[in-house]
C-alpha cells in the first residue's frame, strides 16, 4: 500500500554538498518526491521536532546539531516507504550501518548521520504536518486519476470558454 514519509537531509549533507547524491539514492529506490523545501531551523523548531528525545542526554546537542545550517525536508511517496526508508538509510551509527546504506557512506558520526526517516506511521503523521501544508504536498495516484478523469469529462478541457 502506498504511503507517505518525512525525509530530511541534514544540516552536515548539506554542508558537505552531498544532497544530491542523496536524493539518487531516494530516487533509485523508487520513491517518489512530492514535496521539498530547503529551510533553516530556529532552535525551537528543532526541539518541537525532536520533542520525543527531551528526555534523552542528546537532546540539547541533537537540537543544536539540526540548527547549524539549512536542511531539505522532503515528503516520499511508495509502497512501504517509511520501513524502506529505514532500511535504506541505515543504523543511526554509521559505524553499525550496513555497507550501501545512506548512513554508511555519507554519516560522518552518531549525531551527523547526515537523513532522518520518520520510523512509523505515527511519527510521519507527526512530522509530515510539522513541515508541510496539504497544499504543498503533490497529490498522490488516487487523486490524479480523480483529476485525469474530470478533465477528459469537463467542456472546459476541450472547448474554449464562451466570451
Ligand atoms: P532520525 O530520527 O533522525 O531518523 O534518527 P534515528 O531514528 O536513527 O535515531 P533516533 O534515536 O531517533 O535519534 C535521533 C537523532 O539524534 C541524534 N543522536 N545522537 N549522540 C548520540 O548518542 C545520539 N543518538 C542519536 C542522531 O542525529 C539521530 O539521528
Ligand atoms: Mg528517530
Amino acid at each position: 500500500m502506498s504511503e507517505h514519509t518525512l525525509t530530511i537531509i541534514k544540516p552536515d549533507a548539506v554542508a558537505r554538498g552531498v544532497v544530491g547524491q542523496i536524493i539518487a539514492r531516494l530516487e533509485s529506490a523508487g520513491f517518489r518526491i512530492v514535496g521539498a523545501k530547503l529551510l533553516h531551523l530556529t532552535p525551537a523548531q528543532a526541539a518541537s521536532f525532536y520533542i520525543v528525545h527531551q528526555d534523552r542526554p542528546f537532546y540539547q546537542s541533537l537540537c543544536a546539531f539540526m540548527t547549524q545550517g539549512p536542511c531539505l525536508a522532503m515528503v516520499l511517496e511508495g509502497e512501504r516507504v517509511i520501513a524502506r526508508l529505514r532500511d535504506l538509510m541505515g543504523a543511526t551509527d554509521p559505524a553499525k550501518a550496513a555497507p550501501g546504506t545512506i548512513r554508511k557512506d555519507f554519516a560522518t558520526s552518531i549525531e551527523a548521520n547526515a537523513v532522518h526517516g520518520s520510523d512509523s506511521r505515527e511519527s510521519a503523521a507527526f512530522e509530515i504536518p510539522f513541515f508541510f501544508s496539504a497544499l504543498e504536498i503533490q497529490p498522490g495516484p488516487a487523486a490524479r486519476a480523480l483529476i485525469q478523469d474530470e478533465g477528459a469529462d469537463s467542456p472546459r478541457a476541450t472547448e474554449p470558454a464562451a466570451p
